[in-house]
């Protein structure tokens, strides 16, 4: 043996070792997400997905040149034998939305799949760990199910306004399952609501499934993994149903919607056996029910009414015998209503609150409050008596004594009742309805009992999304009106966007939603949220011929006539949610429904080109209008420039996402209206940049100025007299519902940041922070809800749990904290706080953007400003480093000077500019 040869051999294996170590070394992708942000899914309603992943934060790691995805039918198959899809692979940069391009994948299916990428050096990652997704029934003709269900319509009282009341319904069926279960799927879904058990346990925690879409157009369906339920032998599933969002008054008796026909569940319960055969539980004919269960009514608006005595022990077990109980009727499936597995999460208990103060007491009547205006039930534990009632009553405020308003629920009952059947202490939280509350009347109960706190506690419910930001500072008040916000979004995300979540009301009114929807992105992850009630509006607005989008979504109240600053969510929505993720599918979803709603617009042009006449709810709200009462609702805004200015908004909005989808004739088509429509916007309400109409409005000269709809010159001397109407306001608020949003982006653009913050930071009406004063811990439908000194608005449309207002929200993490996304989905970030210290020390705000922690923190001390700043992987920054020079800066405490990862943009005496590589870094100026 030669000793050179071998330690020659040595070497190169070693050399090569340590380099294909070094090409394989580096971390495997995280966070894999499928299409709108699922992991996981089973269920899932989409065969023709898209995948994102995050890259790993390592000093190795900037971005992404390259990635590889395989699909496969087996976790075996991965990665070598992907029979699926594999991409190959794909130099590019793009690690979220990658469109599935492999094999047609079927309802059912299961799917296995991996990812890995190549760094900016083309080092190569380790595979990621393997994500699965199942799909649902993504057809009707996957059903072999019937509608099934009792006529409740026969023996319905009469409740609220006349409106029908069906008794909710106990369903149920025996089974026997010959061997042992490998798995099973349990698809259901109901006309109503409803909740299932299997064999005596509850499926799943999830609250009044299926959720709200135009049940004559789509019906969502839910998919369970169901094998650990079942058993060999004798099994028995049993659904509860009641009439939720589809047969009860909030349907207004829509007659598309059968609303006055029975509630039906739609079952269908999909098991493998061991032995490998398949055997499948349907609802049929041969189910059985009954209505004399103990949820006797329940209602959306008016509560729920529970009596003990009508208990059923066992009910949903093997153990019992229905063969008292009626066979149910059964109806086949409509072909034209399109049963679909549900595109977003169900609503869920979120947070419990357990810390309830008693507020009076009166004989045995006492007062809880939960401190925070929440949505969703109460869970109460109270001694009764056999036989007595047990009513709860709720409220968002109370009166000067102490006593409930209520005047603001309108018709809206609002009240549960719960009927003891023995001495002791009752534990029950109503099912099938849900509360808008911070206060809570119990009485009732044991005459002898003295209330405790712990008889109450509030069960806050809302759509399944996490959070996706956080916003603080060192301001008290900007502080709870973060609070406000979000939970303004929590409460009101409660299935659909709703406007309120209390009174005889809580529709999906789209330009409550459209306004709200930027800020709803910076703090929750809403993206399916929004898409999902987005395909509702598309169906909604596909019934009406001319392109007309309703006012609400699901459209109950049968829309008649679209209005400006409402139907614009069609547009405005999408193209938001496309720039706070960067996902194009939304945009290629929308895209014709944008147009026709373009097209509504242009239908509505009679006489002057351009200028639609049409509907509009205007700047709804603003305050101090002209007229008085219900009149003045609608603001002194004309509507006839909001119509034209929502037309040229939405026209311009429409040509850039024809840009972003490559087609070009129509982004210059919609560009060349947009022009069109602004030239006759300006020539029609403007002179010289003054608005001509009767009174001056704030939100005129708002609408003009940042949909871009002035001459450049005339823009100027717009934007002074924006200025003039805000200083005859004495720097407060002179906005509505559509110039309220408007209002931060206009002044930013202009420079009048400080102006921003000084009309913010108004403590009087109005303002944002007068509902603090006030007492609110969530966003009022109106500034003037409420006042200590004079009480409640005498309207009694008057929520205190409605979002529009929050749309501030957006302009605390741009501005005051600094963080935005400059490139779709943050691809490119912009850190650029402008602290105002009059006001405030110190802000920060974070968000889990499509690429991972975005974060940007200041903090004024000992006349130094820091700023603490995170970049993700795969993404740049620029960033702004306020009252800076270049030659006073230091960075992670050094002095400032250009690396590979931080470049010098400009500097001047104002600002330096630099554009960051992904990173941590610390920055500091002395002021
Ligand atoms: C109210 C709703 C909603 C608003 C419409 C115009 O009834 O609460 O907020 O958009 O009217």
């Amino acid at each position: 043996m030669n000793f050179r040869y071998l330690f020659l051999g040595i070497s190169f294996l070693t050399l090569t070792f340590l380099s294909s170590c070094n090409k394989t070394q580096i971390l495997k992708p995280e966070e894999l997400t499928l299409s709108e942000g699922f992991k996981n899914p089973t269920g899932f309603y989409n065969n023709k997905p898209t995948f994102s992943w995050i890259l790993p934060v390592s000093e190795q790691i900037k971005s992404q040149s390259a990635y590889q995805i395989v699909v496969a039918s087996s976790k075996e198959l991965l990665p070598g034998n992907a029979d699926l899809w594999d991409s190959k692979k794909q130099k590019s940069a793009q690690s979220t939305f990658v469109k599935y391009q492999g094999k047609a994948l079927e309802s059912r299916q299961k799917v296995y799949w991996q990812v890995r990428y190549w760094n900016q050096d083309d080092n190569i990652s380790e595979w990621s760990d393997i994500n699965t997704f199942e799909l649902g029934l993504l057809n009707n003709s996957d059903w072999q199910a019937k509608w099934a269900g009792l006529d409740t319509a026969k023996d319905s009282i009469k409740g609220v306004r006349k409106f029908l009341m069906h008794k909710p319904q106990y369903l149920r069926k025996g089974f026997e399952l010959l061997t042992d279960v490998a798995s099973a799927r349990l698809y259901i879904t109901a006309k109503g609501v409803f909740d299932v058990h299997l064999n005596g346990k509850d499926v799943s925690d999830d609250v009044m499934t299926p959720g709200w879409t135009p049940y004559n157009h789509r019906i969502e369906t839910l998919t369970y993994d169901v094998t650990e339920l079942l058993q060999t032998g004798k099994n028995a599933i049993a659904v509860e149903l009641a009439s939720g969002w589809h047969s009860g008054r909030i349907s207004r008796g829509r007659a598309l919607y059968e609303n006055f026909a029975s509630p039906k569940i739609l079952c269908q319960l999909e098991v493998v056996l061991k032995d490998g055969s398949k055997q499948t539980i349907v609802s049929d004919e041969s189910w059985r029910g009954t209505t004399n269960g103990p949820i006797r009514l329940a209602s959306v608006y008016d509560g729920e009414v529970y009596d003990a005595n009508f208990e059923i022990p066992n009910w949903n077990t093997v153990a019992f015998d229905d063969s008292n109980w009626k066979s149910v009727e059964v109806e086949a499936i409509a072909k034209d209503v399109k049963l679909a597995p549900k595109r977003h999460h169900t609503v869920k208990n979120q947070v419990v609150f357990n810390d309830a103060e008693i507020v009076s007491v009166k004989e045995n009547t006492s007062v809880f409050n939960m401190k925070q205006n929440m949505v969703g039930v109460p869970k109460v534990k109270v001694p009764m008596k056999k036989g007595d009632t047990l009513k709860i009553r709720f409220s968002e405020m109370l009166l000067k004594d102490n006593t409930f308003y209520t005047k603001n629920y309108r018709s809206a009952k609002s009240t549960d009742y719960y009927i003891a059947a023995k001495d002791g202490v009752i534990e029950y939280v109503p099912k099938f309805t849900f509360h808008g509350f911070q206060f809570l009347e119990l009485s009732g109960y044991d005459k002898n009992a003295k209330p405790d706190t712990s008889w109450v506690q509030g069960i806050a419910q809302h759509s399944n999304f996490e959070k996706k930001g956080t916003f603080t500072s060192s301001h008290d008040k900007l502080n709870q009106l973060q609070s406000n916000i979000t939970w303004g979004l929590r409460d009101n995300f409660f299935d659909i966007p709703t406007d309120c979540p209390q009174r005889d009301e809580r529709l999906g009114w789209t330009g409550d939603a459209q306004v709200i929807a930027p800020t709803s992105l910076f703090n929750y992850d809403v993206h399916a949220f929004w898409t999902a009630w987005l395909q509702s509006l598309r169906e909604n607005q596909s019934e009406h011929k001319d392109g007309m989008v309703p006012f609400i979504v699901p459209d109950v109240l049968q829309t008649k006539n679209g209005s400006s600053g409402w139907g614009d969510a069609a547009v405005i929505i999408p193209w938001d949610i496309y720039n706070a993720t960067g996902d194009i599918t939304v945009l290629e979803e929308s895209y014709e429904s944008a147009k026709k709603w373009v097209g509504y617009y242009q239908s509505k042009v009679k006489k002057q080109p351009y200028l639609p006449y049409m509907h509009s709810f205007s700047d709804w709200l603003q305050p101090y209008p002209s007229k008085s009462g219900k009149m003045g609702n609608r603001g002194d805004t004309p509507k006839d420039l909001i119509h034209a200015a929502f037309f040229a908004h939405s026209a311009h909005l429409v040509a850039k996402i024809a840009g972003v989808l490559g087609k070009t004739d129509d982004a210059k088509k919609y560009a060349a209206l947009y022009k069109a429509i602004a030239n006759s916007f300006e020539n029609a309400f403007f002179e010289e940049g003054k608005f001509t109409g009767e009174i001056q409005t704030q939100t005129s000269y708002l609408l003009g100025i940042y949909f871009d709809l002035f001459k450049p010159e005339t823009k100027l001397k717009a934007q002074k007299y924006l200025l003039e109407e805000i200083k005859n306001a004495d720097y407060h608020l002179g906005t509505g519902f559509l110039g309220t949003p408007i209002l931060p982006k206009v002044l930013d653009d202009m420079g009048e940041i400080d102006l921003m913050y000084k009309i913010l930071f108004k403590e009087t009406y109005p303002s944002w922070f007068y509902s603090i004063n006030q007492g609110a811990t969530t966003m009022w439908e109106r500034w003037n809800s409420y006042s200590k000194a004079e009480g409640y608005n005498p309207q009694p449309m008057n929520s205190l749990n409605h979002y529009a207002y929050g749309a501030i929200g957006q302009w605390m993490y741009e501005r005051i904290a600094g963080l935005a996304s400059l490139e779709p989905g943050y691809k490119k970030i912009r850190i650029a706080p402008i602290p105002n210290t009059e006001f405030l020390t110190s802000a920060s705000a974070s968000v889990n953007s499509p690429y991972g922690k975005v974060a940007s923190s200041w903090k004024i001390e000992n006349n130094t400003f820091t700023l603490d700043v995170i970049i993700p992987p795969n993404t740049t920054a620029e960033i702004h480093i306020p009252n800076a020079t270049q030659n006073i800066l230091l960075v992670n405490g050094n002095d400032f000077t250009e690396t590979s990862n931080l470049k010098l943009i400009s500097s001047d005496k104002n600002v330096v500019k630099i554009l960051a590589e992904p990173g941590t870094y610390n920055f500091q100026t002395k002021l």
